[in-house]
């Protein structure tokens, strides 16, 4: 992988891009001003971002997939998965609202975390070596929040765009891996009291464990590991809903409770 743009083009479009998180207004997407950007140069504006949230002393809480369902990825009309990082301050509690004024217009996304024990450092990461590198899984909601007009982007620039991360939602049980089937649980989203979504584990690359060593892979294209302790999310099971100010959501997870927020 090589790049087509020099350092201070990608600090400049991670600057860009961060602003416009930050005041909530929607930029058009990023390969318009840049179109000779390479992936390399994508993820190189990611990591920008992600220099700049520590810089400024926020703490990387986890990581997570996107785009992680065929369907999903026909929807946003892009060709492969992506990843993201979590910044301590996406977190909502479970229960907890989440502030819709932060925000330009933010989705939901049901999804399932894996919390692992051990290093997962690619390439050659498979479904087994994530199974035994697992110290629990548990439930999780995204919220995501893309920085672009409408929502329409293309694969480098919504990785650029740290895959539209914004928001997160962790709650009901955890669960040792061994307990769960992990490809046919199932899972209920409601809005307002009303069933928006429903979803199996499968949705996510016919099994979550895959999205975990896919992305461990991708960071070994880096020459990044996975440290033990990361919270890593997979990817939406259901769809992703658009919310509005004064939407109510919960989300069933079979045989690992339920989550609930509120969008203020
Ligand atoms: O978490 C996700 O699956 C979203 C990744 C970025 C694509 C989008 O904003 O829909
Ligand atoms: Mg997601």
């Amino acid at each position: 992988m090589s790049n087509n743009l020099n350092a201070e083009q990608i600090a400049a479009a991670a600057a860009h891009l961060e602003k416009a998180e930050l005041e909530r207004y929607e930029v058009t997407k990023l390969t318009d001003d840049y179109p000779e950007m390479t992936y390399k140069d994508a993820f190189d504006i990611q990591w920008e971002l992600r220099r700049r949230k520590e810089e400024k002393g926020h703490k990387i809480v986890g990581l997570k997939m996107g785009l992680t369902s065929w369907a999903k990825m026909a929807q946003m009309g892009v060709e492969h998965p992506c990843y993201g990082f979590l910044c301590d301050y996406f977190t909502v509690p479970d229960g907890g609202e989440i502030k819709t004024d932060e925000l330009i217009h933010p989705k939901i996304e049901a999804e399932i975390a894996f919390v692992t024990k051990k290093t997962l450092k690619g390439p050659g990461i498979t479904i087994a070596d994530v199974l035994a590198a697992t110290d629990f899984v548990l439930p999780a909601v995204e919220i995501i929040d893309s920085r672009y007009k409408d929502f329409k982007f293309d694969l480098k620039s919504v990785i650029a765009d740290n895959s539209s991360s914004t928001r997160f939602i962790t709650g009901g049980q955890m669960q040792r891996v061994e307990n769960v089937d992990l490809k046919n649980f199932g899972v209920v989203m409601e809005i307002n009291g009303e069933v928006i979504a429903t979803g199996a584990g499968a949705a996510v690359l016919g099994h979550p464990a895959a999205s975990v060593a896919m992305l461990a892979n991708m960071f070994g294209e880096r020459g990044e590991e996975i440290p033990a302790g990361t919270f890593i999310m997979t990817g939406g099971i259901t769809a992703a809903i658009q919310c509005k100010k004064g939407d109510n959501f919960s989300v069933r997870y079979q045989g690992m409770g339920t989550i609930t927020g509120r969008f203020g």
